[in-house]
């Protein structure tokens, strides 16, 4: 990564800043995520969402078509690419978003690439076959994140030789060289530890209170901890009350020098970012 660069550029049309940290929205076009039916009513609502969440400070709108959360199980590559690519078109078109999208399928990367998107999320850091390339030839930035197996099976007992964040860092530094490796430049990667993925929760709250550990990997960090299960464990808390917690996390991560905050709680993560970040430059 070249130190003297301000700006990570996004595609064409955007670049985000390296010297503040960004708030990134999820969007969900899985058909269980907008319940009001339909092919159009689903992108309609999910317009909308994003329209929202970019008037609340989002400065990101991560789509997934394809569920990972613990358990999901797989979906067609026609199907991912039918869900993610009219809204991609959308939010970049109608809306000027920089978009992300949350996807593991080169053919989902080349299409929403053409489609406009400003940036790939992969869960599984390009390990499907043709997705190096894919990624690669995009030109677009690239979230690399550390998982061990597949959703399905991912929460089966994980365990690691050595402490988690060792294991993410060797497992982050891998995967930046296969990168390298491709052609692709260091200032297109970002790193994520995958808060929830193959974890247990005694490792997730050590990763949290061991984040800065990941920065001597040198490159932007990217952290989504919003409504996870480590929330839920740590407070007995259900899935709609678990912001409170979140925050806490946002504003950890951040101080312990977080990027980007992927959330679904836009307005209020917001806040905690822009707070957490005006305290950290002060006398700078
Ligand atoms: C993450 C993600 C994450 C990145 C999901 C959920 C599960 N992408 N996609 N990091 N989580 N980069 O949001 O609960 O932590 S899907």
């Amino acid at each position: 990564m070249s130190k003297e660069a301000t700006f990570m550029s996004c595609g064409e049309r955007h670049r985000l800043s390296r010297d503040r940290p960004h708030v990134m929205g999820i969007l969900n076009v899985t058909p269980d995520s907008f319940s009001d039916g339909g092919k159009h009513a689903l992108g309609d609502a999910a317009l909308r969402r994003a329209a929202e969440m970019l008037r609340e400070g989002a400065d990101i709108i991560d789509v997934g078509g394809e569920s990972t959360r613990p358990g999901a199980t797989p979906v067609g590559v026609q199907q991912e690419l039918d869900r993610v690519v009219p809204i991609v078109e959308r939010l970049t078109h109608e809306l000027g978003a920089l978009v992300s999208v949350d996807t593991s399928s080169p053919e989902v990367m080349t299409a929403i690439t053409k489609a406009g998107a400003g940036m790939i999320n992969d869960v599984r850091s390009l390990r499907r076959p043709g997705a190096l390339e894919a990624a690669a030839a995009s030109g677009l930035p690239v979230c690399l994140m550390h998982m061990v197996g597949e959703p399905d099976n991912m929460q089966n007992d994980p365990r690691y030789e050595r402490p988690i964040e060792e294991e993410v860092a060797v497992f982050l530094e891998q995967k930046i060289a296969r990168c390298r490796g491709a052609g692709m430049d260091g200032d297109r990667l970002l790193v994520d530890p995958g808060f929830g993925f193959a974890k247990t929760l005694a490792h997730n709250l050590r990763l949290m209170n061991r984040l800065e550990y990941l920065q001597h990997l040198g490159y932007p960090l990217l952290v989504g901890t919003s409504r996870k299960g480590m929330i839920g464990r740590t407070l007995s808390r259900e899935v709609d009350e678990r912001l409170y917690g979140g925050l806490a996390l946002t504003t950890l991560a951040v101080s312990k020098g977080a990027w980007i905050i992927r959330t679904h709680d836009v307005a209020a993560s917001a806040d905690a970012v822009g707070m957490t970040s005006a305290v950290l430059k002060e006398g700078k």
